[in-house]
């Protein structure tokens, strides 16, 4: 039998195992349309949500870091994470997480803009519901501070474009892809060479799906020219 996974065998496997990761998610993209989807900051607390000014004009959340608590790099500027003992925490409903494996999800994408003043690089942390051991996918371009979102893309797909917790291997990878319950958003550039505090880094469409095709991203990059120059039209 080749059955499609159904509500009912997704049921029937959360029943048969409490530890099983979700059988299947769809590509989502969370953009933030009436609150911050359990979004949190450095600290745990919501991210702020605006509800005009993101991508096209939208509704987006918003993390304001204080370059003086952020020493260093690894901060952690965004979080959407699992709650184990209430799952009506779950950012976004829990549509971000589950077996990307079995999902054939290879990508996570976010639009951000930032006013660091100076360019910033980022990297995500992905970790099973108890945290351990964690993937990072580093973004390979960084983003200039300014008013206008750009889109950063990381690659998912295999044991070459992510850094483990501990040894690079086969088994590691089932274990974090094969049941995502945490995604962190890390910067990688030291905010002390900001030249602004608190430096607000805006966030929108945060996405899990697969890595665009190159004629797709040239397509996307010309639909976002062409938003970019209505949006300037009309104000
Ligand atoms: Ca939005």
């Amino acid at each position: 039998m080749n059955l499609a996974p159904t509500a009912l065998t997704v049921c029937l496997a959360a029943l048969a195992g409490g530890a099983q990761a979700q059988a299947v998610i769809a590509p989502f993209t969370e953009t933030f349309e009436t609150s911050s989807a359990n979004f949190l900051g450095n600290d745990f607390s919501p991210l702020e949500h605006l509800t005009t000014g993101g991508v096209d004009g939208s509704t987006f959340v918003r993390a304001v870091v204080p370059t003086d608590t952020a020493a260093g790099m690894g901060l952690v500027v965004a979080r959407a994470e699992t709650d184990p003992h209430n799952p009506a925490n779950n950012a976004s409903g829990g549509a971000l997480f589950g077996d990307y494996i079995e999902s054939g999800i290879t990508a996570l994408s976010f639009d951000v803009r930032h006013d660091a003043g100076t360019d910033i690089g980022f990297n995500v942390r992905f970790s099973p519901p108890n945290r351990f051991p964690g993937a990072f996918a580093i973004a390979s371009q960084t983003v200039a501070s300014g008013t206008e979102f750009t889109t950063v893309t990381l690659d998912l797909s295999s044991l070459a474009t992510v850094a483990f917790e501990g040894p690079s291997t086969p088994d590691n990878f089932e274990t974090v892809f094969g049941n995502v319950g945490n995604v962190q958003i890390f910067l990688t550039t030291d905010l002390a060479a900001a030249g602004t505090s608190p430096v607000n880094f805006d966030f929108d469409n945060v996405s899990i799906g697969t890595v665009p095709e190159p004629t797709s991203l040239a397509l996307l990059a010309t639909g976002g020219l062409l938003l970019t120059r209505r949006r300037r039209a009309r104000a």
